[in-house]
């Protein structure tokens, strides 16, 4: 089945909760975001959100990552899902309430990993959405993985894979920050926003950076960018924006020129 090239928007979760508490849900933050998006009317879009202070403090003291080592993980495995299922009924509430015709895909229910990476994905129920003119949302979830038993699936992970796989026009990433940094600009004042990056010179900062934060148990800043380095391979462009900024992630969406980082395959 063959789609229009689709443009994959991300929104972290750290802009749609407050990452310093748990279950603590911004619905304000969603509700302008919903409007900017709709404003923005792109076609073929399709959304992915992370965790937040939903899914992250669940998945961190239950282990849910490393995998299925003893019985009592399996109340923290349901509870993770459902929590991230909670957040994703708030944007969505968010989202349809405005008239966007919105519809979400639950990963753990179409997508296996093997070891952490995504070995098979039911995309056709996706790809009907698009084809039809809704538009899909995910996130990032617990799901199931052949070897571990189960995981965490990053948002950031999902988008490189969808992003590849159907070819994606473009990738927007809105984050809490204003781009991609030489370190991390919530601890270091001189830290330096990269407005342009090629991939190689994306590479070459890897090792560098991005210790995870306390309570993010997908890898931080840095390496949730370096999911992306797939899609950037195969020449889809990421662009990094502040989407707690009001109209950036509307700029964004519409191919207008906005602070941020551009990172390209050359
Ligand atoms: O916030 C992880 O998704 P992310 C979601 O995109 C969970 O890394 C369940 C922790």
């Amino acid at each position: 089945m063959s789609v229009l090239k689709p443009v994959i928007l991300k929104i972290g979760g750290s802009v749609i909760t407050d990452k310093k508490g748990e279950l603590a849900a911004r619905t304000q933050e969603m509700s302008r975001l919903v409007e900017e998006i709709r404003k923005a009317s792109v076609q073929n879009l399709i959304i992915v959100h992370g965790g937040g202070s939903f899914g992250h403090p669940v998945a961190q003291k239950y282990a849910i990552k490393e995998g299925f080592k003893e019985e009592n993980q399996k109340i923290g495995f349901a509870e993770t899902h459902h929590v991230m299922t909670v957040l994703n009924g708030l944007f969505m509430d968010a989202l349809i309430w405005n008239n966007v015709s919105a519809v979400s895909i639950t990963p753990s229910s179409c997508v296996i990993t093997k070891k952490g990476r995504i070995q098979r994905f039911e995309e056709n129920p996706l790809i009907m959405l698009l084809r039809m003119g809704f538009l899909p949302v995910m996130y990032g979830d617990a799901v199931f993985d052949t070897d571990l038993g189960f995981t965490i699936l990053s948002g950031d992970q999902l988008v490189s894979y969808i992003a590849t796989r159907l070819n994606a026009e473009r990738i927007i990433i809105g984050v809490d920050v204003d781009g991609l940094y030489d370190a991390d600009p919530k601890g270091e004042t001189n830290a330096k926003l990269f407005a342009h990056l090629t991939l190689k010179e994306l590479k070459a900062l890897q090792n560098r950076l991005g210790e995870p934060t306390a309570c993010d148990v997908t890898g931080g800043m840095f390496g949730k960018i370096a999911e992306l380095i797939p899609a950037i391979e195969q020449g889809i462009s990421a662009t990094i924006v502040n989407a707690t900024k009001p109209n950036y992630i509307y700029k964004a969406l519409k191919g207008e020129k906005v602070e941020g980082t551009l990172i390209e395959k050359e």
